[in-house]
């Protein structure tokens, strides 16, 4: 099984494709780039609940949303590096900081960049992220990090926050999104420079100019609709 065919459904600029896509377990897969404006007859079949990407198909079986992507390519690929500590506690707050970054993080991030501008939710959302990176630094404390949260090298919750070495400027230029300082928020700006260092985020992350242009014309579209 492990041997089957991998193949994933994305959109490049997607971060939570990008999750999808970071080569932690060295495997070989086959991109298939959809286009959302316009889905295909294959990403309707395999995610028929929410006919979003990415989508990971392997065997036969169609594997949608990025976390549970991630839960499965660890649990299937068992021989490979493992995306999660042994012990249980270590195990538990790996899946709690993983949840918090995926909603407190990109979910607000998302939310945030599509508000319009005067809207006082924009700025409550400006407030909450700062605080919630401040928060996330306990994380990396209580997790141990090394600059990753799995230690030397990448696991779940390094997956799960990843693409916001790529985001990061897109948030920050079209939401107004603050960043604490390296000095207020040490183990997250440790942890996006190895990130940017890492092989698989060359793989996984488009250029930082055409994501941006790309995220542009999106929110055109989608805010005019
Ligand atoms: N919770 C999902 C979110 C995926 C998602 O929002 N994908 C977007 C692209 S960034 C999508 O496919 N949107 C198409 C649509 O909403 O119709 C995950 O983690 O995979």
């Amino acid at each position: 099984m492990a041997t089957d065919s991998v193949k994933l459904l994305i959109v490049r600029a997607s971060p939570y494709a990008m999750r999808a896509i970071l080569e932690a377990k060295g495997l070989k897969y086959e991109l298939i780039e959809e286009n959302l404006s316009a889905k295909s007859q294959l990403l309707l079949e395999s995610n028929p609940v929410y006919k979003k990407i990415p989508v990971l198909l392997h065997g036969g079986k169609a594997i949608p949303e990025s976390l549970f992507i991630v839960l499965y390519v660890d649990e299937a690929w068992p021989e490979r590096a493992a995306f999660f500590p042994k012990d249980p506690y270590a195990r538990a707050m790996t899946h709690f900081w993983g949840d918090f970054i995926d909603k407190k993080i990109f979910q607000l991030a998302v939310s945030t960049m599509k508000t319009k501008k005067g809207d006082p939710k924009k700025e409550a959302g400006v407030s909450e992220l700062y605080e919630n990176f401040l928060t996330l630094e306990s994380g990396f404390t209580q997790l141990d990090a090394k600059p990753f949260f799995n230690g030397a090298g990448i696991g779940y919750a390094d997956i799960c926050l990843a693409p916001l070495a790529a985001w990061l400027r897109v948030f920050v230029e079209l939401a107004g999104i603050r960043v604490p300082t390296a000095e207020e928020a040490p183990k997250l700006h440790k942890f996006l420079s190895a990130i940017r260092e890492h092989p698989g985020s060359k793989v996984a992350f488009p250029d930082p100019d055409e994501l941006l242009s790309y995220v542009i014309l999106h929110l055109k579209k989608t805010m005019a609709a």
